[in-house]
């Protein structure tokens, strides 16, 4: 029987994270989901566990020797990581530059850009020590085009896009694919916590049929699962109504 690989998947309690948790589930591959919700994703191991065999990870991608601590703690079973899915991350506000928050601007680097950094210093030895696989980094639109008011998010997603591209350099001698997936809008949590929960988050999604995170979970495994000489280096998708950043059809 082929071997089952095993994908660690951040920010997998909510969103493109979790969507992606559950088309990997249905495909046979065994998970390793993190995530700082511990509930949710107790709901989701007990949910996929009948399909795979997944661990949870409970830790924040900003506190470095966390993020270092719980990968080295996995158990030996799901120690090789095959796959990494480096999706945890948000917007944090939506604010012209002259009046944008600190707390903002830090959240948005510490997370998009320093927890995926943190993260892949813990997954990568692995991958050169057997000289193979695959990370997929989730971008945006946002990391190819800046919008009005999304200055920080922008430019951490723009850092993710020349993070993408420096790894796929650097990893290159090992045979390890290297991948950015880079959604427009996307309905999940994202609104929720980039207007801290009020009200201008509902309008978000209303008026046209953005892409759903199932949409760009079938995207992942599709990069996943192509054969082991193609790299779908960069992915970028909208949803039929959006064009760009800034033009969107709504009813
Ligand atoms: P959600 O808000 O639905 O999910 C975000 C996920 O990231 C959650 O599982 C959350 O888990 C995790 N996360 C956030 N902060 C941290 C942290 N400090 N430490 C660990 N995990 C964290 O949003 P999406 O699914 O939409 O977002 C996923 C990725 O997709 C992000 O990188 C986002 O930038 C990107 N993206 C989203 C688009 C959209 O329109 N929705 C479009 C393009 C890209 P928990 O809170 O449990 O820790
Ligand atoms: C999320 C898409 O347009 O809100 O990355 O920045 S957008």
């Amino acid at each position: 029987m082929k071997k089952q690989k095993t994908a660690l998947i951040t920010g997998a309690t909510s969103g493109i994270g979790r969507a992606t948790a559950h088309e990997f589930a249905k495909q046979g591959i065994n998970l390793v989901l993190c995530g700082r919700r511990q509930e949710r994703l107790d709901s989701i191991e007990k949910a996929l566990s009948k399909e795979v065999d997944v661990h949870t990870l409970n830790f924040d991608v900003r506190d470095r020797e966390k993020t270092l601590e719980a990968i080295a703690s996995l158990p030996k079973e799901f120690k090789t990581i095959e796959i990494l899915i480096n999706n945890a991350g948000n917007a944090h506000g939506l604010d012209p530059i002259q009046s944008g928050s600190l707390d903002d601007w830090d959240a948005m680097m510490d997370i998009n850009v320093k927890g995926l950094l943190y993260v892949s210093k813990a997954i990568i030895p692995g991958m050169t020590e057997r000289e193979s696989g695959h990370i997929i980094n989730i971008g945006s639109s946002a990391g190819k085009e800046v919008y009005p008011k999304g200055n920080v998010y922008c430019a951490s997603k723009h850092a993710v896009l020349a993070i993408t591209e420096g790894m796929r350099i650097d990893l290159n001698p090992f045979g390890i694919k290297v991948s950015a997936v880079n959604p427009g809008l996307v309905e999940t949590e994202f609104s929720e916590v980039r207007f801290k929960g009020d009200s201008t988050a509902d309008g978000v999604y209303k008026g046209y049929k953005a892409l759903q995170p199932e949409d760009v979970a079938e995207v992942i495994y599709f990069a996943v699962s192509r054969p082991a000489h193609v790299n779908l280096a960069d992915v970028l998708m909208f949803c039929t109504a959006q064009a760009n950043s800034t033009i969107v059809k709504k009813n």
